[in-house]
């Protein structure tokens, strides 16, 4: 049984797209175990988000996520990080294979509904950023 961070990102939450989400994980039989609506300081999504410092799209990145809420959660199940990432689709929407969340509703590279933790090393310090302990659900 895997653990994956998923993050519903600004554009998401602001266009009404929580539902649809979670109905995709729910109907894919992934299972959620831990869930939160916050809003990041643009110091939380710099920390969260510190492997992209050096990057030229970091400064306009963290100032998109700390923009307005997001909903947080913690997914399990088996192989959860390949197939949030596949549900998810490619970064560049333009690029995400058809049926999947971002070349559903993306309208841009940047602003693309959702962030998913890309191995088991980065789901472990994803969850930890937001989540503690007793906030999962055995
Ligand atoms: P991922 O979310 O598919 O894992 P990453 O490469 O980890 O993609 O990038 C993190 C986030 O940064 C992306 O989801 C997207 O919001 C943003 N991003 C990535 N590449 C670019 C870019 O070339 N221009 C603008 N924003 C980008
Ligand atoms: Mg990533």
């Amino acid at each position: 049984m895997g653990k994956t961070l998923s993050i519903i990102k600004p554009d998401a939450v602001s266009r009404g797209l929580i539902g649809e989400v979670i109905k995709r994980f729910e109907n894919n039989g992934i299972r959620i175990t831990a869930m939160k609506m916050l809003k990041m300081s643009k110091k939380q999504a710099q920390g969260f988000y510190a492997v992209h410092r050096e990057k030229p799209f970091f400064e306009s990145l963290t100032d998109f996520m700390s923009s307005g809420p997001v909903v947080a959660m913690v997914l399990e199940g088996d192989n959860v990080i390949e197939k949030n990432r596949t549900l998810m689709g490619a970064t560049n929407y333009k690029e995400a294979a058809e049926g999947t969340i971002r070349r559903d509703y993306a309208t841009d590279i940047e602003k693309n509904i959702v962030h998913g933790s890309d191995s088991p090393e980065t789901a472990e310090f994803e969850i930890s950023y937001f989540f503690n302990q007793f906030e999962l659900v055995d």
